[in-house]
């Protein structure tokens, strides 16, 4: 633990020089508070970046440190770099974290077909990652979030003989309902406008979010905080007017708006866009694994005004035993107060540490 500390200590010294440093070169001097954005796109520039063959895509993929390899996995709309605090804290802490761009998303291919985008390809990209650039460790660890952890969830049953521990964040799992297709429950309990129900129509949300503008799209997705269901009435997506101005959160700088921007403006939501078209099919060919549970160690990690957190009935499953009994192993719950969905950027030391403490423990 001491060391652990030390070490945070010592990031933290660093980061402070050079925000100071480059604080007159900051385009935005606006937002002072984002002057150790500038330091930590520095400590971005030291991750180091790849491609490798797996499973008959080009994958790009982030990674830095060496160590126990840590998996980290993106949801939507995101991409390796949601996750750059965790890969540069993780790296200094012992760990080789490893963060891809996941089929469909930044530099790593398209297939066209939302029929390629079910958990099976997904999962087995990852695992021809795995392959390709941790050969000599049998089990790693693995960190997801939105999408990330239903992916995690997926890799964990398929393949429990490759993941260590998992900690989960954000999205609860909602076990397989062998008599109802996933995006017809949705569409009766929530409607046409319930954003996953929305999504399924090819080209219709592509053709949103070409109306709207790529940076914009990306400032609503992660300035919403509102702890309910997302709606995506055709016309009127997140329901502000045109010009309005969108204030971001102090976690996120236009730098990193720009970021993202740039990437899916280059490839497109399509590949995103596809996971959430292929649901129902991922639904047909899982079966095989309906009642079947979670066999590693799992921490679950979620913000109080997450909207997934306020679907109903998911507090009841995660506190009540619903989530036990479907991963017995299931070792924390952990509920950030006054937190919302992308955790792991608005509280970025404190998700470092919950890391930490749950995988030095295996
Ligand atoms: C799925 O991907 C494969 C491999 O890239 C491709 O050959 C096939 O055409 C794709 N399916 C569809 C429906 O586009
Ligand atoms: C992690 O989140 C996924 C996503 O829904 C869920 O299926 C899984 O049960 C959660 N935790 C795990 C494996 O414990």
């Amino acid at each position: 633990m001491t060391s652990f500390y030390g070490l945070l200590c010592l990031t933290a010294i660093s980061i402070h020089l050079s925000c100071s440093f480059s604080q007159e070169t900051n385009a935005f001097p606006a937002y002072s508070s984002f002057s150790c954005t500038v330091d930590t796109m520095e400590g971005v520039d030291s991750i180091e970046h790849r491609t490798v063959n797996v499973n008959g895509i080009n994958m790009h993929i982030a990674e830095k440190g060496q160590g126990p390899v840590i998996l980290f996995i993106h949801g939507f709309p995101e991409l390796w770099y949601t996750w750059r605090h965790q890969i540069l804290a993780l790296a200094s802490l012992g760990y080789r974290a490893v963060a891809p761009d996941l089929r469909g998303f930044g530099d790593t291919d398209a297939p066209s077909g939302s029929e390629n985008y079910t958990s099976f390809q997904l999962v087995g990209d990852l695992i021809g990652l795995l392959d390709a650039v941790a050969a000599d460790q049998d089990k790693v660890f693995v960190v997801g979030h939105d999408w990330g952890a239903i992916i995690a969830w997926h890799l964990c049953l398929f393949r429990p003989d490759r993941v260590k521990a998992l900690i989960n964040m954000s999205v609860a799992f909602s076990p397989r309902n062998p008599k109802r297709k996933p995006v017809e429950s949705l569409r009766a309990g929530y409607g046409d406008d319930y954003y996953i129900v929305s999504f399924q129509e090819p080209g219709a949300a592509e053709a949103e979010i070409a109306q709207i503008g790529t940076e914009r799209v990306i400032k609503e997705f992660f300035a919403y905080r509102t702890p309910g269901p997302l709606f995506l009435p055709k016309g009127k997506w997140f329901g502000h007017e045109p010009n309005t101005p969108i204030s971001l959160p102090s976690w996120l700088s236009e730098e990193d708006v720009k970021f993202y921007a740039e990437k899916y403006e280059e490839k497109g939501f399509t590949g995103g866009l596809n996971y959430y078209r292929a649901l129902d099919l991922t639904w047909e060919l899982m079966a095989p694994w309906t009642r079947a549970k979670i066999k590693v160690p799992v921490k679950f990690i979620v913000g109080d005004l997450d909207l997934t957190y306020n679907a109903p009935g998911i507090k009841d499953y995660i506190h009540k035993g619903g989530f036990k009994r479907d991963v017995p192993l299931l070792e924390e719950v952990v509920v950030m107060e006054e937190v919302a969905h992308f955790l792991h950027e608005e509280k970025a030391d404190e998700i470092n540490k919950h890391i930490y403490d749950f995988f030095q423990k295996f």
